[in-house]
Order: structure tokens, then sequence, then C-alpha cells
């Protein structure tokens, strides 16, 4: 429609100088190429969907490390459309995947922290899962490994649900450190088919080869979970690096320029530590070896779509759920609103729309809010009214078409950042705030925020910030990850609620004496 608007309006004005020809040429080769996307809209597609753990931008095609071993995510992202300024919703697993699978934003549910797991049974009476949206529309759902935070493989969203095993591990001699079970950087020598990942990634290769014909299409969720924490993985891959690993670029000053809030998420005393002990090197390196296992598994994951009869009718979307910090910022881990806690690997392969897709980059900023409606788009099915984010199947078959949906992350109410394709804006709930320009400080070292020539810009970027917040859901929250406008309220809380209980607990101890 767009195109032929367009067409009629430049023949209406008789332009013949041949640039105008040429674009007008383009158009219509563009024209044609929608065209097709709109004859396989009706056919549902096999949908194979990789979910990544903690894994950052340590992935070739993206350039967040030198030496990252990732040839089958590389390859992934020159078949396909690969996002490569994509965002967490929020820097963590929970409210990321609830944000991305419930298809809401933490500022419209209130699902800014962690929850225990017994949230879901309450969440799925209000909202419609992914994979719900799926199963009731056709789809057989199978599962395996992480998909939710937390064990949700009820037979409302799955119609088969593999929970792999997690073997007792053997470590490799001499070779990395640990200082407790998940603090552990260490490569493993058990058998590949021991290890959980290898397990899961199994399960949706069996998926993938066993779809019959008159079968209903499919919908493969595989969790990996690595590069999570404890990073170890088959020694192999961790030979595979070399001994000295490249540390991330550090400015000694960086700090200087960030408030209390922004402060208060970084894990300090982790940086310090590794540090002082000399153990950065070990630690990036485990974390390295875990991104190449992980690569492996869905190279593994790859070859059997590629392999399997329904390819053409199958796409593979793989995504991550934050990124993590190897001590950019003096930080480790994630739970910041830094670049390196939330940008993430985003690669979208419609194998139906191989020949038009080949090797896009969208360097628009995304972030995974997009993935439920995108999905739905794509199965042809309509997604509930209140989901969030918008559709990335324009930006699938043209890269220019603009992102409806602004890239925001939070964590905690009231702490946002503001993505755009060249910068990041933070606002934090004391009013503190951060700006940087990725054109020139891709580090985020210098916050402009409060410069005045930068006034006009944190005044544009803080007009896409939530104008209403929905309160925090308070139910099985995890104290522990708590942040922002409630940190303090609900700490007050907890320690009032723990000194009642202990002196409830003496008095008890008092009168059992007597
Ligand atoms: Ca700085």
């Amino acid at each position: 429609m767009k195109y032929s608007v367009l067409l009629t309006s430049l023949l209406a004005l008789t332009l013949t100088a041949c640039s105008v020809q040429q674009e007008l040429k383009n158009e219509v080769v563009k024209a044609e190429t929608s065209n097709v996307s709109a004859s396989n809209k009706f056919k549902k597609p096999n949908i194979v969907f990789i979910a990544i753990d903690d894994m950052n931008d340590w992935v070739g095609y993206m350039g967040g490390h030198p030496q990252a071993m990732t040839p089958n995510m590389d390859k992934l992202a020159n078949e396909g459309v690969a996002f490569m300024n994509a965002h967490s919703v929020a820097p963590g697993c929970s409210p990321s995947r609830n944000a991305l699978l419930y298809g809401i934003e933490p500022y419209h549910s209130g699902l800014y922290p962690f929850y225990e797991f017994d949230l879901h049974k309450q969440l799925k009476q209000k909202y419609t899962s992914l994979p719900i949206l799926l199963k009731s529309n056709g789809y057989n759902t199978y599962g395996a490994g992480k998909i939710h935070h937390g064990k949700e493989y009820g037979e409302t969203e799955w119609t088969d649900y593999l929970d792999a095993d997690h073997q007792p591990k053997a470590f490799a001699k001499d070779k990395g450190f640990s200082t407790n079970k998940k603090n552990s950087f260490r490569p493993t020598t058990n058998p590949y088919e021991e290890m959980f990942d290898h397990q899961v990634a199994s399960y949706g290769i069996n998926v993938i080869k066993n779809k019959q014909k008159n079968d209903k299409p499919y919908f493969a969720a595989i969790g990996l979970v690595k590069p999570h924490l404890p990073f170890d993985c088959p020694v192999e891959f961790y030979d595979a690096l070399p001994e000295n690993i490249t540390p991330p670029a550090l400015l000694e000053s960086d700090l200087n320029d960030i408030g209390k809030e922004g402060n208060s998420m970084r894990r300090a005393g982790d940086d310090k530590r590794f540090t002082a002990k000399n153990q950065w090197g070990d630690v990036r390196k485990a974390y390295l070896s875990c991104i190449a296992w992980a690569d492996y598994n869905v190279g593994r994951i790859l070859d059997a779509v590629e392999n399997s009869p329904e390819a053409d009718n199958t796409v593979v979307i793989l995504w991550s759920d934050h990124g993590f910090h190897l001590g950019e910022k003096k930080s480790f881990k994630k739970f910041t609103l830094w670049e390196e806690a939330n940008r993430v690997p985003f690669i979208i392969h419609d194998r139906r729309e191989k020949e038009t897709e080949q090797g896009r980059k969208v360097t628009q900023a995304v972030t995974l809010i997009n993935v439920y409606r995108t999905l739905a788009e794509m199965a042809g099915i309509k997604a509930p009214d209140y989901v969030d984010g918008n559709s990335l199947v324009p930006q699938l078959l043209n890269q220019s078409s603009p992102v409806l949906a602004p890239a925001i992350a939070s964590w905690g109410r009231g702490n946002y950042a503001v993505r755009t394709e060249n910068w990041r804006f933070i606002q934090y709930f004391d009013g503190d705030q951060e700006l940087y320009n990725h054109q020139n400080d891709n580090n985020e070292w210098h916050n402009l925020a409060k410069l005045p020539e930068y006034k006009a810009k944190v005044e544009e970027l803080s007009a896409l910030l939530p104008k209403n917040e929905a309160p925090t859901v308070e139910e099985y929250i995890s104290q522990w990850s708590v942040f922002g406008a409630d940190k303090a309220r609900l700490k007050n809380d907890s320690a009032k609620q723990s000194k009642k209980q202990n002196k409830k607990t003496k008095k008890n101890k008092k009168n059992k004496v007597q």
C-alpha cells in the first residue's frame, strides 16, 4: 500500500532524473518482496525458540570480545536478521522472562524484580503466556531447560516438557578456580551427553527431526542455561581459548560521574576480590568457554533445522535474557541499567524468507518485549490486546522500517534506561540521570547528563519514559532483588516482620521452658 502510493505520486510528478528512477525501481522491488511475505503470512511456520541465559555481547558477530568463539551464532546472524542493538526488558532472569513470555512491560505489570516460582499460577490467570497463545491456536508446544524463570512445565502451556538432569560434575585438575558451588570457574570432564544443555538441545533436535507431515506445526522452546554461573563446561571449549584473555577496556575514573543508585547496583565486592587475587583472567576465560559451549549446542540445533524436511517452513529465533558485566564499570554479573548488562544477542531467521533477509543487520534499538507480537504475527495469531511491544516483521523485511516501541529497560520501579540508535539515557528513581553517546563512547564512560549542552537531549529522551507506573507486585517477591523506589520501604517491612517473628519465637521458647 505504502509503496503503491509512493509509486503513483512519483509518477504523477513525472520526474525523469536517473537517481529517482533508480529509487523507484528499488521501491518496486521492495513492494514485490513484501508481497512474497504476505503470501507466507497464512502458513503457520514451525518455530524454534532458542533462549540463552546470561549471554552478553561477547559473541563474534556482535564484536563484544575479540576472542569469542561463536561460529554457529555468527552463521545464523549471516543467514537471518541480526538485531545489533537489542536489549533486555530488565537485566535479571525473572523480570526479563516474565516480560517476554507474558508480553508485558514491568511498568504495566508491576513485575520489576524476581519472584518465587508460585507467582506463575496467578500470572496465568491474568495474562496469556506465549506458549499458551500458541498451544491454543494450532501449535504443539515443546519445552526443555530454562524457559520461564522457575519450573513451569504444566500442560496448560506445554504439549510436552523435558526437565533435564543436572548430573554430578567432574572437574579438570589445576584449571580455573572456585569459591563455592555457584561461584565456580572450572572446566568439566564429563561426557557431553551428561551436560544439562546437551540434553536440552537433544530434546529440541528430536522434536525437529520427528515432525511428521500431518502433525500440527511445533513451537520448540529450547532453554540453554550456559553461560549462566557456575561458568563450567567441557574442558575442550576451555582449552580452545588462548591462555591470555583480553580484558575489556576500563577507565579508572569511570565511576566518578555516577550517582548513588547507579553505584548501589554494582557488584563492587566481586570486582575488588577478582582484581586483588588476579582472578579476572580465569573468570573471563571460563565465561567465554561457556559461550562457546552454548554456541556448540546452538549449532547442533541449527543443523537439525537445516536437515529437516520442513526447513523452509521454519522460523528460528535466538535471544538471551540479558547481558553480563565482567569488570566493566567495576562490576560483575547483571542487575545494572548499563549497556553490558542489557545488550543481548537477538537473531530471527525466517527460513521462508531466506532470499530476502540474508544477513540483514538492524541497528535501531529494540527490546525483547517485541518478541511476543512478532511471533504472533508470524504464526498468524492475534495477540491479546494488553500485550506491549510491536511486531518486528516490518524490520525483518526492510531494516529501515522504524521500530515503533521505545527500547526501555527497568530495574526496580522508578529506575529506567532508554536506548535509541545512538544514545543511552538512564533515569533513577532518586532523580539522578546518566546520558551516554554511543557514537563516540561505546563504553559509557562519560556521563553527559549534567552538561548544559545536552539538556535538550535529556528532555527528548525523558519524554519516552513511562508516564504511569504499575505498583510493584509484592506477593511472592524475592526481597534481595528489589531496587528503586520500593527498596527502602520493603526492606523496612521485612526487617519489622523478622523482628516480630524473632520476638514470637523467643516468647514461645520462654513459654516452653516455663
Ligand atoms: Ca563514567
